[in-house]
């Protein structure tokens, strides 16, 4: 039998004053708002509490227009934190704060040059991680996450994707042998073994969701998906994430759960 680890905590970073200025390749007209957006995340962060995640809070640094998006700057693994090097620079300073608050839970390793890797292309399943091999995270990253995982236990698989900024913005794992995700920016047969959730392609922002204590979590706006989801038994909380969605980020970027 086996047992589940219960996931306890939500790391989670305030949206700053400058997200105005963050990275984004969002083709959109309207500006991002950012009282909208902290309003958003105070949103998202109340939903992670009322599921039962106890939520480590990091102050806002307005020097730091992306440093909201705290997924990609970690990936815990057991009882160890790897700090990334996510693959912009404007990005990299970002990690400063999340090992200052993890090396207090947790062994800590780090991502180096030239290696680079952005916590938004780690896919975890069990123990295979599933690594995007994108326009931030490169090959070298992912050796080096190998290194430090392979010896315990885990395998890492690569994943080329394109057209998209990183494997999770078109993919995650909603338990159970099931996936959800967008077609047309990898090679899907690598989950050959999975059962699958295609979303439809006016929904491909739904493909980013986020699983907390068997609840998932997906964007406001996208009911073909929301039956889909539901059609497999899953209870679904929709949240409003428009002007994140402008800054490139999704449900998951916003936290890192362990
Ligand atoms: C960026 O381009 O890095 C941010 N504006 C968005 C990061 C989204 N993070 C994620 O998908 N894990």
């Amino acid at each position: 039998m086996t047992k589940d680890i219960i996931d306890t905590f939500a790391i989670v970073r305030d949206v700053p004053e400058s997200f105005r200025q963050c990275v984004s390749t969002y083709n959109t007209s309207d500006d991002i708002d950012t009282d909208r957006a902290i309003l958003q995340h105070q949103l998202y962060c109340n939903t992670l509490s009322s599921l039962g995640l106890n939520l480590i809070r990091l102050d806002a640094d307005d020097s730091l227009p992306d440093c909201c998006f705290t997924e990609d700057t970690v990936l815990i693994i057991d009882d160890l934190a790897i700090i990334t090097n996510p693959g912009i620079q404007s990005r990299v300073a970002e990690t400063v704060a999340l090992e200052k608050t993890l090396s207090l839970f947790k062994d800590v390793s780090r991502i180096s040059l030239p290696g680079t890797l952005d916590g938004g292309d780690v896919l975890k399943i069990e123990k295979t991680l599933y690594i995007g091999i994108s326009s931030r995270t490169n090959a070298e990253g992912m050796r080096q996450v190998a290194s430090v995982l392979e010896p315990r236990g885990y395998w890492i698989k690569p994943v080329e994707i394109r057209n998209t900024l990183h494997l999770k913005s078109v993919c995650t794992y909603l338990g159970n042998g099931l996936i959800i995700l967008a077609e047309g920016y990898f090679d899907v047969n690598i989950f050959s073994g999975f059962e699958k959730i295609i979303v439809p392609k006016e929904e491909e922002y739904c493909a980013n969701c986020l699983v907390v204590h068997k609840r998932v979590i997906i964007p406001k706006g996208f009911p073909i998906t929301k039956a889909l989801i539901e059609e497999k038994g899953l209870p679904v909380i929709e949240l409003e994430m428009s002007e994140f969605r402008k800054a490139d980020g999704a449900l998951t970027c916003l936290s890192v759960i362990f």
